[in-house]
């Protein structure tokens, strides 16, 4: 038995890449304690595989419902793949949550959705460049149109590279490579998010894991001296590593048309 989890931002097209890979098998509930509904099925080709949707969110910070809900879902592990269906017309703002997604330490395949609107525009994304860069299996697909829906499940289902994740700045690397250091106790693939958590000096995740004292100082002495190189605060340090990533990616793997055309004019 296979779990696989959809996330996305909102109109991503999960909703419509849910029904396709699940036609008319499904089971709607609600998620614990709120009225957000859950909604999971099997694939239609291989019933041993559950498809699980997430509620849309652009990010995984614990501020809304939506968030909470799918953050706690990723880090309880109940789900052995993890399908981020991105908009490929808007893979810039996407991929801000697939970093958060890749944190979560969950093995991950890209669903490139809306390549039939990308090629519309006269736009293009380099699959495998991208899926270079992340490190993480990328299938273009329409939801829509029911294109190379059989190449998304059968990525799905491949083995997974253990614990893929983005490699940020090597000054927030090494901050963050001492701090997930102190986390013994901690599943070596939750490390990493646990470890951007105290970084950003999350108070109920320092609760939640009960350090002692010497950890904490040490954590606290490892932001201080970021903070400090950095001439910023630990959460700003942490949100502009992501967009560099992201604005690295988009330098390598996305092709406009029209500056292309501009650039060689
Ligand atoms: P959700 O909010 O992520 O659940 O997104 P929906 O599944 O509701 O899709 C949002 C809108 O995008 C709907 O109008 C869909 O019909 C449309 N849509 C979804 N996937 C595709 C696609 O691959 N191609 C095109 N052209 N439209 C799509
Ligand atoms: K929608
Ligand atoms: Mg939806």
């Amino acid at each position: 038995m296979t779990i696989a989890a959809l996330v996305g931002n909102p109109n991503s097209g999960k909703t419509t890449l849910f029904n396709a890979l699940t036609g008319a098998r499904q089971m709607i509930g609600n998620w614990p304690g709120v009225t957000v509904a859950r909604k999971a099925g099997t694939l239609r080709q291989n019933p041993a595989v559950t498809v699980q949707d997430l509620p849309g969110t652009y990010s995984l910070s614990p501020y809304s419902t939506e968030e909470r809900i799918t953050r706690d879902y990723l880090l309880s592990g109940e789900a052995d793949v993890v399908v981020n269906v991105v908009d490929a017309t808007n893979l810039e703002r996407n991929l801000y949550l697939t970093l958060q997604v890749m944190e979560t330490g969950r093995p991950l395949v890209v669903a490139l959705n809306m390549m039939d609107v990308l090629a519309k525009q006269g736009r293009e994304i380099n699959l495998t460049k991208l899926a270079y860069a992340l490190r993480v299996p990328v299938i273009g697909i329409s939801a829509t149109q029911h294109l190379h829906l059989a190449d998304l499940t059968a990525a799905m289902t491949a083995d997974a590279a253990a614990y893929p994740y983005p490699e940020y700045d090597p000054r927030v690397e090494s901050a963050l490579a001492m701090i997930a250091a102190q986390l013994t106790d901690v599943p070596v693939s939750q490390r990493r998010w646990y470890a951007i958590k105290l970084f950003e000096h999350d108070e109920a995740v320092s609760a939640q894991l009960a350090l002692t004292a010497a950890q904490t100082a040490e954590i606290d002495a490892t932001r201080a001296t970021a903070e400090q190189l950095f001439a910023d605060s630990a959460d700003s340090i942490i949100v502009n590593a992501r967009y560099d990533f992201i604005a690295r990616l988009m330098a390598m793997c996305v092709v406009d048309e029209l500056s292309f055309t501009a650039s060689i004019s």
